[in-house]
């Protein structure tokens, strides 16, 4: 884009995405892409129990490790969790309004169970990736088959909270973001 490129005010076309809610301003006139990264029940919690299997670090934590890893790809990060399966229905629907390059996902609990997130992710067709904090394959057999998986781009775990950076990368490299 050559405004982008020269330091310009940002042309009519961008203005307009700008106004769609495609993406976001930044200076120069270049326009960040938008990652949803969606968290599901319970991991409010992160970091105050069971601390042997999810760490000590929080969710305020991930958050920031998340938005350091997508600003290294130029990313701009929406960063949500809900206990509620209808509300990240909700936000994978919005993802794909904003024509977000993708969705980072820890279904938590929902990943087993939620054929409505499955549903949501094959209605919006962005790259999906799924990450889980704990290595689900070493744990009880309950958490092993999960729907998500059936649409995932790509699956993540036992990498701990890295794997929220993991998955960024991984997006911003299907995307063909940059980095710094
Ligand atoms: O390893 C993961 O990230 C999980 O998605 C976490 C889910 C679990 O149901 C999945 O099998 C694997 C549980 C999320 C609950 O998070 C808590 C964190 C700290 C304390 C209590 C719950």
């Amino acid at each position: 884009m050559a405004a982008a490129r020269s330091g310009e005010r940002p042309s009519l076309f961008v203005a307009a995405a700008y106004k769609a809610g495609t993406a976001l301003p930044l200076r120069g006139g270049f326009m960040a892409k938008i990652v949803f990264v969606l968290n599901g029940p319970n991991l409010n919690l992160l970091g105050t129990r069971e601390p042997q299997t999810y760490g000590r670090a929080t969710l305020k934590d991930v958050e920031t490790l998340t938005r350091a890893a997508a600003a290294s790809h130029q990313l701009k990060v929406e960063f949500r969790q809900s206990n509620h399966e209808g509300e990240l229905v909700d936000w994978i629907q919005e993802a794909a309004a904003k024509k977000a390059v993708g969705i980072v996902i820890n279904p938590a609990g929902y990943t087993t169970t939620s054929v409505a997130i499955l549903d949501a992710i094959l209605a919006v067709k962005l790259p999906v990736i799924e990450v889980h904090i704990s290595n689900i394959h070493a744990r009880e057999s309950f958490r092993h088959d999960s729907y998500v998986s059936k649409a995932a781009k790509a699956v993540i775990c036992g990498f701990g909270i890295e794997g929220y950076g993991l998955a960024v990368a991984g997006l911003a490299a299907l995307a063909g973001a940059g980095s710094k």
